[in-house]
């Protein structure tokens, strides 16, 4: 069960940095040697393998662009992408632990946080002694997050928070959950709430059949106090948590990146070797049509982030190149899975194939960070000024 080589048809390596391509390939591997060959198990189970979030913390994969001051690596946000795009070669769940940590935990706390907050919980964040959640979303309010009902109110030195989020990645497992909540003023305010404060639960949502590898709960926030301590002093206002979906929504559009690479080497691989009306399916034009579809849109989505991630590091990057991105990667990704799982015929519906974990994994992520339809609003809006939301 191996997942190498790769697509690479118009030469992308030669563009990477030689440092970039070292953290690459030594994150392939792992993921190779580690966790593939336990992925599926894990899927049909339903359970995340946290046995390996140490493993995970020593290589360095969350939040890999945090200052080294605080425990990360200083890294580019090409490497961040990079990171994305192994994991998701394997699993969508294994990649989101990763972007929830780094792009939705340990993003906020470095950009709003209090150098307290900051020195408390990144190095544990980043070694993966602590596990964090990001909770927005609620049951009524997913695309539209500046309707959310939870409210926090200000009590002496502390802050009373209430309120219930849905389809949080890592909820039950979070050690600290980074809140949004809305004071009296209606403004929009972040907060770092322990999993031991007095009436905060997380129950696990169950009975998924998309994203299996990754624990998905509900928050339940009733009257739970919190110091002015655990207020993130920067965050004002919605700018703040959609800031830290940008931040997670170009790591999503580079590991779209990676499961369309998985799927494509796999039906490569089948197509080859399933012989069908005595000549290998690969042989039939039917077959290649459908393969130079998925190697082009790669192609094209492999061009798509790679130049993101130069515009990133330059500090040009506008969110809604971010949108184009994830909106265009996770679509493609996900028609190249269930183009793939279809080639391999009855054999592709089981979980000793890799494409159709793959592409009910993919049904997710085209919907979490912003649903494809968010994103071609955004799209919509910045391409005519006119604001369809509004
Ligand atoms: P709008 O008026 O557009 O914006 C309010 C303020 O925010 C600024 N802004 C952004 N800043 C940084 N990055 C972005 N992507 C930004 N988008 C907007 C904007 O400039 C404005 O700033 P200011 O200073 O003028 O106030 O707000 P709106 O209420 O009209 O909303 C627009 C909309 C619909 C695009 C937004 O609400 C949205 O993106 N909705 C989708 C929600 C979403 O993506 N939720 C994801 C939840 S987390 C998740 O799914 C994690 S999955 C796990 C994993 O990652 O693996
Ligand atoms: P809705 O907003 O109700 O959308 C329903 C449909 O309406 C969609 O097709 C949508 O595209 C469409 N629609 C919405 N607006 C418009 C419009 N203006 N015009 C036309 N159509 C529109 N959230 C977090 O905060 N943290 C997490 O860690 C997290 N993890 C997740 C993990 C999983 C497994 C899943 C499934 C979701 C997760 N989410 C998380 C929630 C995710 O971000 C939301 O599900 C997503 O934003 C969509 O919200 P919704 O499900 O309420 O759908």
């Amino acid at each position: 069960m191996k997942i190498t080589p790769e697509l690479d048809f118009y030469d992308l390596d030669g563009l990477l940095e030689e440092d970039e391509r070292m953290v690459r390939d030594q994150v392939r591997s792992w993921v190779e040697d580690r966790l593939l060959p336990v992925v599926p198990r894990h899927w049909e189970e339903g359970t995340f393998p946290s046995d390996l979030i140490p493993e995970m913390g020593e290589l360095g994969l969350f939040g890999p662009t945090v200052a080294e001051e605080y425990g990360g690596a200083g890294m580019n946000s090409v490497v961040y992408g990079l990171i994305c795009q192994e994991l998701e070669r394997c699993d969508s769940g294994v990649r989101s632990f990763v972007s929830v940590q780094g792009s939705l935990v340990m993003y906020p706390i470095e950009a709003y946080g209090s150098e307290a907050q900051k020195r408390e919980w990144l190095p544990k964040l980043a070694r993966g002694e602590a596990i964090g959640c990001f909770g927005l979303t609620e049951p009524d309010f997913g695309s539209n997050p500046g309707g959310m009902l939870t409210r926090c109110r200000r009590d002496g030195d502390d802050w009373i928070l209430d309120g219930r989020k849905m389809w949080i990645t890592n909820g039950t497992v979070a050690d600290v959950s980074v809140v949004w909540a809305k004071n009296e003023e209606g403004e929009v305010l972040g907060f770092l709430v322990e999993k031991d404060r007095p009436g905060f639960s997380a129950p696990e949502q169950k009975h998924k059949w998309s994203l299996r590898c990754s624990v998905t709960s509900e928050l339940v926030l009733d009257e739970v106090r919190v110091p002015e301590a655990n207020r993130l002093p920067g965050a004002r206002g919605l700018r703040a948590p959609l800031s830290c979906l940008t931040q997670a929504r170009y790591g999503i559009a580079w590991g779209a990146v990676g499961a369309m690479q998985a799927c494509f080497q796999e039906a490569l691989r089948y197509t080859s070797e399933r012989m069908i009306f005595d000549r290998p399916l690969s042989s039939f034009q039917l077959t290649q049509d459908k393969l130079a579809e998925i190697g082009t849109e790669i192609t094209k989505a492999q061009l798509l982030v790679w130049r993101l991630g130069r515009l990133k590091d330059a500090g040009v990057m506008r969110p809604e190149q971010v949108s184009m991105a994830k909106r265009n990667n996770v679509v493609q990704a996900l028609q190249a899975a269930r183009l793939c799982r279809a080639l391999l015929g009855a054999n592709g519906i089981t979980l000793e194939y890799h494409s159709g974990r793959h592409a009910c994994n993919l049904e997710t992520v085209l919907t979490y960070e912003g649903t494809h339809e968010v994103h071609s609003l955004i799209l919509g809006r910045a391409f005519t000024g006119q604001n369809a939301f509004a």
